[in-house]
């Protein structure tokens, strides 16, 4: 049998937040902690050694500063990447994606690998909309979450104003669990855990845990019990809070119990404070993961259909139950063991800035790309036991046949590359031997065949031509691997007989385009009169659909006007606090707009696109 923990002992958390939060530095500091290593921000630890959705670039932790400050500079993530730690017998999965707009697939398929997210919110730069909308998202799909303050050794954070920010902007679940407590040189020295209240001293650098001072008492007495009343008020058993505000003692235990069910639940939404640099909060949070985050098997499980699209019976997290492996995303590089504080690969700097750059320009040499057919995919196992001797695996969809999945025998590692001899209901690990590029995402056995349902992810807006001087063949066979393993992109031959790349934006299509084999020549996207009803030429229209929350509408509009739309109209989404806006423009004027969207909006704008009737149309 394996040594892999039962699904109850997993977990798995993606980290969100806007670019230069302090996302990697967190995993980092977690990662140490739990590994009982210094904490130094200088040297990150622990990143697994591949990559998905939208990059080609290996992770590279970040050089060291030549700074007096403890924080190297700021490297932006461009690749989703999985921490695997252990904290009190338990294993957490750290999930650290990208925060660029334009790497979205990382982002989806770190939502869906995820059982929980954890917003990470600078305490200088506050909140941004894209990231209000992201909460609103896992708040839609019932995702439990938790939020930490970080930069808090800077002179300008403040907890306090941090926290009544995220209550103002993502609502009243949101409670403070923490008050961080300043030494003289108000460095943060200790927390006040709001719970117990109980005082957590890190001034020996380890967490010291005992009872309050009166003084201390007194300073969070109202934080206490708006954090009780926040915990009780959604409790199942009503005759707590009534007790509770009768002045009844209520149990530690029972505390405890609700709080954790509370945030299960998603009614409550806790904020810690961490400073990675000294690790004060490091074990607090880890505490949070493991006590109060869900399992696998302690969240919904997930809809399954027969291929003939009728309803199966859900999935559980069950190691008995029939298989059914979800396919999250082709990853590359190899599935070496994680590099732990590995020296940095040599490649090329970040990519110079979108602007001024040309996009092929500083492709780095040292590349390494994986041969399409080695590429091991990041699977999530729904249910079943996947094992090295399944021979009979298939991938379905819908109203479609059956599609063998074997390329070769399949190699079984966990999420951060060791060899494992199986992988189990509840576990993220990676497969090598599934045949390549496949777009279903469900693997099951040919006897049992299941599907699992997805929602369906928008086509990529932004269109990018390209040249090869090995000819458009070469270059469509070079695309098709990566494209394959990217939701979020798409390869066409247009119209115009030009090879377009459909990416989330310019950022998105350079990541795809870094390290191809073949050389890779960025043109004009041309836009040639298509013939209309009448035989004559017209100029090209795309129909657009954009979806933003209605502040920004005016906004949209108004950039919309100055492209020749022929009509523009707004209306509400009725599901969604979303206005839509329609039109149609000529597809010169939508090359792009994608970037011209996420300015505009904050990068709140969903961009839809499909082509228009070539005659002028009314809505
Ligand atoms: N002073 C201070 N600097 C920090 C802290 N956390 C992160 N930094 C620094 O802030 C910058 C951004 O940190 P990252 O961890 O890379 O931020 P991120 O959220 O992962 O950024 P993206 O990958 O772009 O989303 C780096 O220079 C870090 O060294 C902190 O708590 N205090
Ligand atoms: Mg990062």
């Amino acid at each position: 049998m394996t040594d892999v923990p039962a699904a109850g002992g997993l977990r798995h958390v993606v980290l969100v937040g806007h670019p230069g939060a302090g996302t990697t530095t967190l995993v980092d500091a977690l990662v140490r902690r739990a590994r009982g290593l210094a904490a130094a921000a200088t040297r990150p630890v622990a990143r697994a050694g591949w990559s998905v959705a939208g990059s080609l670039l290996p992770l590279r932790p970040p050089a060291p500063s030549p700074s007096p400050s403890p924080f190297p500079s700021h490297r932006p993530t461009t690749a989703l990447a999985a921490s695997r730690l252990d904290h009190r017998g338990t294993q957490v999965t750290l999930l650290d994606v990208p925060s660029d707009l334009e790497l979205t697939g990382a982002l989806a398929v770190g939502l869906r690998a995820a059982d929980a997210a954890l917003f990470v919110v600078s305490g200088i730069d506050g909140i941004s909309p894209r990231l209000v909308q992201l909460w609103e998202q896992c708040e839609s799909d019932e995702v439990p979450r938790a939020l930490v303050i970080t930069q808090l050794d800077q002179p300008r954070a403040e907890f306090d104003e941090s926290v009544a920010l995220c209550q103002r902007l993502l609502g009243e679940g949101v409670q403070p669990l923490q008050v961080p407590l300043h030494a003289e040189d108000d460095s943060i020295v200790g927390l006040i855990d709001l719970l117990g209240p109980h005082l957590h001293d890190w001034s020996s650098g380890e967490p010291a845990v005992r009872d309050p001072d009166l003084e201390h008492l007194q300073l969070v007495e109202g934080l206490h019990a708006d954090l009780v009343e926040a915990v009780l008020a959604g409790s199942e058993d009503e005759s707590l809070l009534d007790a509770y505000l009768d002045e009844e003692p209520l149990e530690p235990a029972v505390l405890a119990r609700e709080f954790t069910s509370a945030v299960r639940r998603g009614a409550l939404q806790p904020v810690l404070a961490v400073v990675p640099g000294s690790a004060v909060g490091t074990q607090e949070l880890l505490d949070l993961l493991v006590s109060a985050f869900p399992a696998p098997s302690d969240v919904p499980p997930a809809v399954l259909t027969h291929p003939d699209g009728s309803p199966a019976e859900a999935s559980r997290v069950d190691a008995t139950g029939p298989l059914v492996v979800e396919l999250l995303a082709a990853v590359d590089e190899g599935t070496g063991p994680p590099c732990v504080a590995a020296p940095p690969p040599s490649v090329a700097a970040t990519p110079p800035s979108v602007a001024t750059a040309p996009m092929i320009e500083g492709r780095p040499s040292s590349v390494a790309t994986t041969a399409p057919s080695d590429a091991p995919y990041l699977v999530r196992i729904r249910s079943g036991i996947l094992r090295p001797s399944d021979q009979a695996l298939v991938t379905a969809r819908p109203g479609a046949e059956l599609v063998a999945a074997h390329a070769a025998d399949l190699q079984l590692h966990d999420v951060v590359g060791r060899a494992v001899p199986v992988l189990v209901a509840g576990e993220l690990g990676l497969v090598h031997g599934l045949v390549p590029g496949q777009a279903w995402r469900t693997l099951s056995l040919a006897e049992e065949p299941l599907v699992l349902a997805f929602p369906a992810l928008p086509a990529p807006p932004h269109p990018t031509a390209l040249e090869s001087a090995a000819g458009p063949a070469a270059l469509l066979r070079a695309l098709m691997p990566v494209v394959g393993r990217d939701p979020t992109a798409r390869l066409e031959e247009s119209v115009a007989g030009q090879v377009l790349l459909w990416s989330l934006g310019e950022r998105h299509a350079r990541l795809l385009l870094t390290g191809l084999d073949v050389d890779v020549r960025v043109v004009p996207v041309s836009t040639p009169p298509v013939p209309g009803p009448d035989g004559s030429p017209h100029e090209p229209y795309s129909a657009i659909e954009v979806h933003v929350p209605p502040v920004y509408a005016r906004t949209v509009v108004s950039l919309l006007a100055s492209r020749r739309p022929r009509w523009t109209r707004t209306e509400a989404a009725p599901a969604e606090d979303l206005t839509v806006v329609l039109t149609e423009l000529p597809d010169a004027e939508t090359l792009d707009l994608s970037a011209a969207l996420a300015a505009a909006s904050y990068g709140t704008a969903l961009l839809l696109r499909s082509p228009a009737r070539p005659q002028p149309g009314t809505p």
